[in-house]
Formats: C-alpha cells, sequence, structure tokens
C-alpha cells in the first residue's frame, strides 16, 4: 500500500469506531397507561445514555424534563430515543408532559 493509502485505511477504521463509542446500548422505558415503567432509572454517572422510550399508549407523550434538558414527543404506539449528556451523581426528574399527572420518574446518575 502507498503511504496514502494506509492513512485512508487508518481514518476509515477510526470512522467505524466512533460511532460504538457515542452511542451506548439503549435502555428500555416503557410507557403504558400514562405510567413510565421503570419510573427510576439507574445509569452510570459521568457518561452518556440513551433511553429507548416506547410509548404503548394510543396518545402522543412528551418526554420531559428540565433538569436533563430534554424534550422529545413520541408518537401513540411509537420508540423514541432519548439521549442525555453525561450526567454527575444525582436525581434528575422527568415527566410525560402531556399526561403529568401520573407519567412521572427520575433518572438517578451513581
Ligand atoms: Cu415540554
Amino acid at each position: 500500500m502507498s503511504r496514502a493509502r494506509v492513512l485512508f485505511a487508518g481514518l476509515a477504521l477510526t470512522a467505524l469506531a466512533a460511532p460504538a463509542l457515542a452511542d451506548p446500548a439503549p435502555i428500555p422505558v416503557m410507557l403504558k397507561n400514562h405510567q413510565f415503567s421503570p419510573n427510576l432509572i439507574k445509569v452510570p454517572a459521568n457518561q452518556p445514555v440513551v433511553l429507548k422510550v416506547t410509548n404503548a399508549d394510543p396518545l402522543a407523550e412528551e418526554f420531559d424534563s428540565t433538569p436533563l434538558k430534554v424534550e422529545k414527543v413520541i408518537a401513540g404506539g411509537q420508540t423514541g430515543l432519548v439521549r442525555i449528556h453525561p450526567l454527575r451523581p444525582g436525581r434528575y426528574s422527568f415527566m410525560g408532559e402531556y399526561h403529568s399527572a401520573t407519567a412521572q420518574g427520575a433518572v438517578v446518575a451513581q
């Protein structure tokens, strides 16, 4: 291989490896009868986290959290990925904004 080809091969490998680091395994969360399950989600601190939220209700819901700086609408019967930036240890509440009387939960980073 020429020097240029070796360099290109190295870059290609880097590009393939990067998404695995940036995209952690999603944590499944179910929303049914306007309640999250689990409603207490333990995650590792200081690293990015992805929640895979399945809305099993027929109505849309908005996963909303001011402390997590997240807002995501998930249509009825659909699944959405909620990406959370690395967190310091602590408790971060979230809710389903459209049904907040019952749709409440928290992420606990530790
Ligand atoms: Cu909102």
